[in-house]
C-alpha cells in the first residue's frame, strides 16, 4: 500500500467513528463494510445566520452545516435553499468547494462534488432582506436531494429563522436619590452631564449589529433610538461620588432600574438587565444614583 493510499484510508476511518461516536450510535461492524454494505446519511443544519438581525437593504448569510453521518460516500450533493417572501438573492460566492446559483426568485440550487463517510462542510448563502416588516422572523430552508439511497431521510431539511431588525426607543431618567429608598420623590433632583459621563447599550451577543450612547440632558433625561431584534444592557458612566441606589424596588415607574456594578473607580460603571429589543417598542431605564460613602 503506497503511503497515500494509506492516510486517506485512515482519514476515512477517523472521522466516521468520530461521527457515529458523537451520535452516540454504535460503530458499525467492520464485516458490514467489507461486504460493501455502506450507505451514505446526508444531514443538513442551518447553524445561524450572520449577522443574527439583518435590517431592510442589507445582505446577510445563512451558514449552512453538512455532514455525512453514513459510512459511504453520499456521490453528488444538491442541495436546495429557500428564499422566502421578505428575502431576495444575491450574488452568491460561497467559496469552499460549493457553486450556488440563482434557481428562480425564491431559491438556490448549490452543489457539492460529494462529501466521503463521516465528511462535513459548510457554505455561506447570502440573502438581502427586501420588504420583510422589522420585528418578524423569517424562515429559511435547506433541502438535501440525495444521490444515493440514504440509511435516513429524515435528516435531509434544515431550518433556521432571521430576525428582521427594525428600531426602538430606550430612554430613562439618572436621579439622585437623596433618601437612599430606590424610589424617585418629589425633590430628588436629576444628575446632569456633570455627574453622568455617558449612557450606553451593550450588547451581549457579539453576532448582532446594534448599539449605541447618549449625553445625558442637565435634567438627568437621555434618549437613544437604537436598532432592534437583540439584547442589550444598558450601562451608566457617573463620576466616583456616587454609587448605584438599590434597584427594582417598588413601583417600577418610580424604581431605579440599575442592578449591578462593574466598577466604582476611577468612575462608577452600573447597568441594568439585559432585556429583548423589538421593533416599534419603547424602553425605560432609571438609573437612581446615592451619594457614595
Ligand atoms: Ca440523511
Ligand atoms: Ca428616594
Ligand atoms: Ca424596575
Amino acid at each position: 500500500m503506497r503511503p497515500h493510499s494509506l492516510s486517506r484510508s485512515l482519514r476515512r476511518l477517523v472521522p466516521t467513528t468520530l461521527a457515529a461516536l458523537a451520535l452516540g450510535a454504535a460503530v458499525l461492524p467492520a464485516d458490514a463494510v467489507a461486504a460493501g454494505k455502506t450507505q451514505p446519511d446526508l444531514l443538513v443544519d442551518l447553524v445561524m445566520t450572520e449577522p443574527l438581525n439583518p435590517a431592510e437593504g442589507e445582505t446577510f448569510y445563512a451558514r449552512i452545516d453538512l455532514r455525512n453521518y453514513g459510512n459511504g460516500d453520499s456521490g453528488p450533493v444538491k442541495l436546495t435553499v429557500s428564499v422566502p417572501a421578505g428575502l431576495r438573492t444575491t450574488t452568491a460566492d460561497t467559496g469552499t468547494g460549493w457553486t450556488c446559483t440563482v434557481a428562480s426568485t425564491t431559491s438556490y440550487s448549490c452543489a457539492y462534488p460529494a462529501l466521503l463517510a463521516g465528511q462535513r462542510s459548510q457554505l455561506s448563502v447570502p440573502f438581502e432582506v427586501a420588504g420583510a416588516t422589522p420585528g418578524t422572523s423569517v424562515p429559511i430552508t435547506a433541502t438535501i436531494a440525495p444521490d444515493k439511497r440514504e440509511s435516513n431521510t429524515g435528516n435531509n431539511t434544515g431550518s433556521v429563522t432571521v430576525a428582521i431588525a427594525g428600531t426602538c426607543v430606550i430612554r430613562g431618567v439618572v436621579w439622585h436619590d437623596l433618601d437612599g429608598d430606590g424610589q424617585r420623590e418629589e425633590g430628588e433632583p436629576g444628575i446632569g452631564p456633570d455627574g453622568v459621563l455617558e449612557v450606553s447599550l451593550w450588547r451581549p451577543q457579539g453576532e448582532t449589529i446594534g448599539g449605541g450612547s447618549a449625553t445625558v440632558n442637565p435634567d438627568g433625561t437621555w434618549s437613544i433610538t437604537a436598532r432592534t431584534e437583540l439584547l442589550y444592557q444598558v450601562r451608566v458612566e457617573a463620576i466616583n461620588q456616587y454609587d448605584r441606589t438599590a434597584g427594582n424596588v417598588g413601583d417600577d415607574a418610580t424604581d431605579s432600574d440599575l442592578v449591578t456594578a462593574y466598577q466604582h473607580d476611577p468612575t462608577l460603571l452600573a447597568a441594568s438587565d439585559e432585556f429583548e429589543a423589538h421593533a416599534g417598542g419603547e424602553y425605560v431605564v432609571d438609573a437612581g444614583l446615592v451619594t457614595r460613602s
